[in-house]
């Protein structure tokens, strides 16, 4: 399996950077790159700093890290002439990205590829941490982006101004917030070109979903990506609890690595401010009911209700051991990973329980591999290695075809979505490192 993973990132690799899957999405995706670049570690640690190198580059003025760096010509839709970032202050030179964000990974896969580097000595061990020092403010800066920017009262929950910046794009999560997003008579047209991808349309979202998701992107661009001005005008802002978990556990390994190698003490600090914060607006999110973390619609002031996975985002920032006991049960047991009619006992990304379950439809209810691989790491890093362990064996059992898709069907175990999708080949190659 790992000869064939590998095989599969060499073939997406473009020199400096991987296209996240070799037809549907032929660009640099935020988030895919930091599972990618954890994966291509096992094999080589400084073609995995590339990567990370090369996503930096996109980086905003404002410290935003974009969701798309579109490096080569292709017919992905929407691209740079759709996104129009051109009007924003903030973009950077020289490279054509999207104008949104996607979740803080990055920090999460910098420490696995140093703590790899470690293990091997020598040059990678020179090199990646150099990296770390090198990088430490770029970093520090997409942490402060989100912090501040996208939490202006300090709720302690990051507020995402469009589905893509979850990296969930059609969860059931979304649908209370969508439902008031009415796309305008002025939505310039659109021709979607992933239907032509997918043999199936069922597994993508829907016309009505993607008429929304363009029309909040022109609510961005009529903002000029400026997060003030979209906030006062744009229809959908929602605080999401798994991108405010991933930033406190990601703000606490940059302070650890920072702390370490000697990287300035006022940037420490501020990201120990910046883990507690979110970790406390996580924690606040809690469902005393169900034991799930919530988002929250901002608009509206309404707690979201849904059995999506991102309700486990406490397993990933920590901070209350008796809550952190109940989700990794919860997790693991009948109306999750344990219900007793999945193929593989994966995460789902919707409860299998739940009336919002789709089985076929993209983040509906599919198995999405590094959903999988993010909360074996979460319970590995909380001490518990059996459940972790569980996790990480029936995900390397569920790839076993080889066909490192981007999601699959849970109750057969199909693969379904793009084939040799890059962040699935990863996290296969990290799970058997
Ligand atoms: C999917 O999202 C893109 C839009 O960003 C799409 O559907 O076109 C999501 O699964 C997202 O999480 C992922 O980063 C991206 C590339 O794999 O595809």
């Amino acid at each position: 399996m790992a000869g064939r993973a590998g095989y599969v990132l060499k073939a997406n690799d473009r020199d400096t950077f991987t296209v996240a899957s070799p037809r549907l999405y032929p660009h640099m995706w935020s988030w895919d790159a930091g599972f990618v670049a954890l994966g291509i570690a096992t094999v080589s640690v400084p073609r995995a700093l590339d990567e990370l190198r090369t996503l930096l580059g996109g980086q905003w003025a404002n410290g935003m890290i974009p969701h798309i760096l579109f490096h080569t010509e292709s017919d992905y839709f929407p691209g740079p002439e759709r996104w129009r970032t051109q009007v924003a202050a903030a973009r950077p030179a020289g490279v054509l990205t999207s104008g949104i964000c996607q979740p803080p990974i990055h920090v999460i896969a910098l420490s696995r590829i140093l703590h790899d580097a470690r293990r091997k000595g020598g040059d990678d061990q020179e090199q990646a941490e150099a990296f770390v020092v090198e990088t430490f403010d770029r970093w520090l800066a997409w942490h402060r982006y989100l912090a501040t920017a996208r939490d202006p009262h300090q709720h302690g929950l990051v507020e995402i101004h469009h589905g893509w910046e979850s990296g969930m794009d059609d969860s059931p999560r979304w649908d209370a917030p969508y439902a008031n997003v009415h796309p305008g008579p002025d939505l310039p047209p659109f021709v979607r070109r992933d239907l032509a991808h997918v043999s199936d349309p069922s597994q993508r979202p829907s016309d009505t979903e993607y008429a929304r998701y363009l029309w909040l992107l022109e609510q961005k661009v009529r903002a000029r990506y400026d997060d003030v001005t979209y906030r006062a005008s744009g229809d959908f802002v929602v605080g999401d609890v798994l991108v405010s978990a991933l930033l406190a556990a990601a703000s606490d390994l940059l302070a650890d690595m920072g702390k370490e190698l000697g990287c300035p003490v006022d940037g420490v600090n501020e990201l120990r401010g910046i883990a507690r914060r979110f970790r406390s607006g996580v924690l606040r999110s809690l469902s005393p009911e169900t034991g799930l973390c919530r988002d929250l619609d901002l608009r509206t002031g309404e707690w979201l209700e849904v059995e999506s996975a991102a309700g486990f985002a406490l397993l990933i920032c920590g901070g209350d051991e008796a809550a952190i006991r109940r989700q990794r049960d919860l997790l693991l047991g009948p109306r999750w990973c344990g219900h007793s009619r999945l193929r593989w006992p994966t995460v789902p990304s919707v409860s299998p329980a739940s009336p919002d379950f789709r089985q076929r439809t993209y983040w509906r209810g599919p198995q999405w591999p590094v959903l999988n691989w993010l909360y074996a790491w979460a319970l590995n890093r909380s001490g518990e290695q059996e459940a972790a362990n569980s996790l990480r064996a029936a995900g390397l059992a569920q790839l076993v075809d080889c066909d490192f898709a981007e999601y699959y069907e849970p109750i057969t175990g199909e693969s379904l979505g793009s084939k040799d999708q890059s962040w699935t080949a990863a996290i296969a190659l990290d799970f058997l490192a």
